[in-house]
């Protein structure tokens, strides 16, 4: 069995990793599209154009799923894609599960960051809608924060991803929130930095994803072969960092 995998950038290795522990047998295509990068401050359409692109290269490969291990992409072009493609395709949905599965305290106080564009998306906005019809649920832009994780896999500084996160959460302390929504798979990645700076707890879907990817497989069918691939469209030599020993991420 065979799935193709895709983000702006590494942000999808946090799924993969879930999906990685819980099915080390599948064969993984993966595409980090760095060279498009980052997709949260561009048009609607050119998110859509490109998902429909690097759906067209993986499908090359004999698949028999897409995971978009990105909340920007899920949120603009999932359904397009779906419409497009014969093959199930997994989204991100960045909070649904993380959010139905947490017991609240009264006292709580969540809030989702995400990007620009998954903000403004339909999709997101019903969400939040269907889920908080009490208007508990903040969410804020973190436009630059995908950016600060694919850096900091690049110079491994933690003193400057520190003083960067900050810069950028600094409204989670002047709101109080007691809880961050990751809505961007690059977040996992430095989810403990995030939860050290800020002092709030996070909670991220990727399990859930990684389940959802699992229950529309038959595992116990067909040839598998423990087989990975990754491409970059831009910055190789990131991702063969990250790639090489992926399953030591946080
Ligand atoms: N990992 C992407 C997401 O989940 O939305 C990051 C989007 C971006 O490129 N800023």
């Amino acid at each position: 069995l065979s799935i193709g995998i895709f983000d702006s950038g590494i942000g999808g290795f946090s799924i993969l990793k879930k999906i990685h522990e819980l099915a080390p047998e599948l064969e993984v295509y993966y595409i980090a599209d760095q060279g498009f990068a980052p997709y949260g401050n561009k048009s609607r359409k050119e998110v859509i154009d490109r998902c429909h692109y690097l759906c067209h290269e993986l499908m090359k490969f004999d698949l028999d799923l897409i995971v978009v291990a990105c909340n920007t992409a899920t949120g603009v072009a999932i359904d397009e894609l779906r419409n497009t493609f014969t093959i199930p395709f997994v989204g991100v949905e960045p909070f649904v599960n993380a959010l139905s599965k947490h017991t609240w305290k009264e006292s709580d106080r969540a809030c989702v960051i995400t990007t620009e564009l998954m903000s403004k998306s339909e999709r997101f906005q019903k969400l939040v809608n269907r889920l908080d019809p009490d208007k508990r649920l903040f969410y804020k832009v973190t436009p630059g924060l995908a950016t600060i994780v694919e850096d900091f896999f690049i110079n491994k500084n933690e003193e400057e991803l520190n003083l960067k996160l900050k810069e950028e959460l600094s409204f989670v302390g002047e709101s109080s929130y007691s809880h961050l929504i990751l809505g961007c798979t690059h977040y996992p990645l430095i989810a403990k930095y995030i939860e050290a700076t800020t002092g709030a707890s996070v909670l991220s879907p990727c399990l859930y994803v990684a389940n959802r990817v699992l229950s529309l497989l038959d595992l116990s069918s067909g040839e598998n072969s423990e087989t990975f691939q990754f491409a970059s469209t831009a910055k190789e030599d990131v991702l063969r960092f990250v790639s090489k020993d992926f399953s030591n991420l946080p």
